[in-house]
């Protein structure tokens, strides 16, 4: 594995949860093989558990780890070719990119939608640079469309807490939640993906005009009504997100609902079958989740960050073990 973006770059999903298994008993046993390799971590945006988790499980592997964070100490990056630098960017990514890479063996970014112009965020305009012009391989720790260590961790979350014994697929419903500010849809952009490739029953439900892009959304059901899709859940997936300006392209980035009704309570949850309580976090109390609910005792919110390490690490050890240079291009 070259690169690291989408469902398809893991492979066989069951494999891969095997060996996050096989990784979550014994994390250490795979400590010499990123011995003398580094991995660097760079950051456009603020982060608690990609950081921590991503870093962690690159000191489990043995690895040597930088982090950066490009606005706190860096030269502020031009990313538009063709400009004058006369602003305030002393820096353009054309030439930091190749330097990033002379010092390390993989690359992980995170670099979010800036929601301003859909095609820009859309065509991963950044994050497609760093696989061009790094010469290294490259892990998406959230870039402008997908976030997939936390969707790969949220598998393994489902996978740990499906009820075994249950003959039928379970069911897990991504649901909109309202939210002060404008965030992006990679979070939930990489949950459908990833939902729609596993062994699950999945149903997505959000006010009208906020429809993910259809490359996400695959084949999952849309159903807008919340609590007609929350019936019988078993897993509540709560994310909010900004308007993909799919039906409306000016739309792109915008809040168009702050619809408390949405907001995940205990009511919600009678709806449900019994459901877990799933968010990547950070969540926004009050808005997204009432205390109750997160804190009670089929909210998985802990064990789903815990398990960051585990899909991170799966991740590293597959780029570390893969021929390289390989397979594996833009997003
Ligand atoms: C980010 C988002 O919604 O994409 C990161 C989530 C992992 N959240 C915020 O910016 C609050
Ligand atoms: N869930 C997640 O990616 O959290 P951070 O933004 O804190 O890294």
């Amino acid at each position: 594995m070259r690169t690291f973006f989408n469902v398809a770059d893991i492979g066989d999903l069951n494999q891969a949860l095997h060996e996050a298994e096989e990784v979550k008993r014994n994390r250490f046993a795979y400590r010499s093989l990123g011995e003398n390799k580094t991995l660097l971590m760079i950051f456009f945006n603020n982060s608690l558990r990609t950081r921590l988790s991503t870093q962690k499980a690159a000191m489990n592997l043995g690895m040597n780890v930088i982090v950066l964070d490009v606005n706190a100490g860096a030269w502020k990056l031009e990313t538009e070719r063709g400009v004058i630098m006369d602003g305030d960017k002393s820096e353009h990514l054309l030439e930091a990119i190749p330097v990033m890479g002379c010092y390390c063996d993989i690359i992980a970014v995170r670099s979010f939608a800036g929601l301003e112009d859909r095609d820009f965020d859309y065509a991963e305009t950044i994050v497609n640079q760093f696989v061009k012009y790094s010469g290294k391989p490259v892990v998406a720790m959230e870039t402008a469309t997908v976030h997939p260590l936390q969707a790969f961790a949220d598998l393994i979350t489902i996978s740990e807490h499906r009820d075994p014994a249950a003959s039928a697929r379970p069911k897990v419903v991504l649901t909109w939640a309202p939210h002060c500010r404008a965030l992006p849809q990679a979070v939930p952009n990489s949950f459908a993906q990833w939902m729609n490739a596993a062994d699950v029953d999945f149903v997505i439900t959000h006010p009208e005009g906020y429809e993910l892009d259809p490359k996400f959304v695959g084949n999952a059901r849309v159903e807008y009504d919340q609590r007609k899709a929350l019936e019988g859940a078993d897993f509540v997936y709560a994310k909010n997100w900004s308007c993909p300006g799919v039906k409306n392209k000016a739309d792109y980035g915008q809040i168009l609902s702050q619809d408390r009704s949405w907001t995940i309570d205990s009511e919600h949850m009678s709806w449900t079958h019994n459901a877990y309580f799933m968010h990547c976090l950070p969540v926004r109390r009050g808005l997204i989740v009432t205390d109750d609910v997160i804190e009670s005792s089929r909210s998985l919110v802990i064990p789903e960050a815990a398990n960051r390490e585990i899909s991170a690490q799966v991740v590293l050890k597959r780029v570390l073990t893969s021929p390289y240079p390989s397979e594996g291009g833009e997003l």
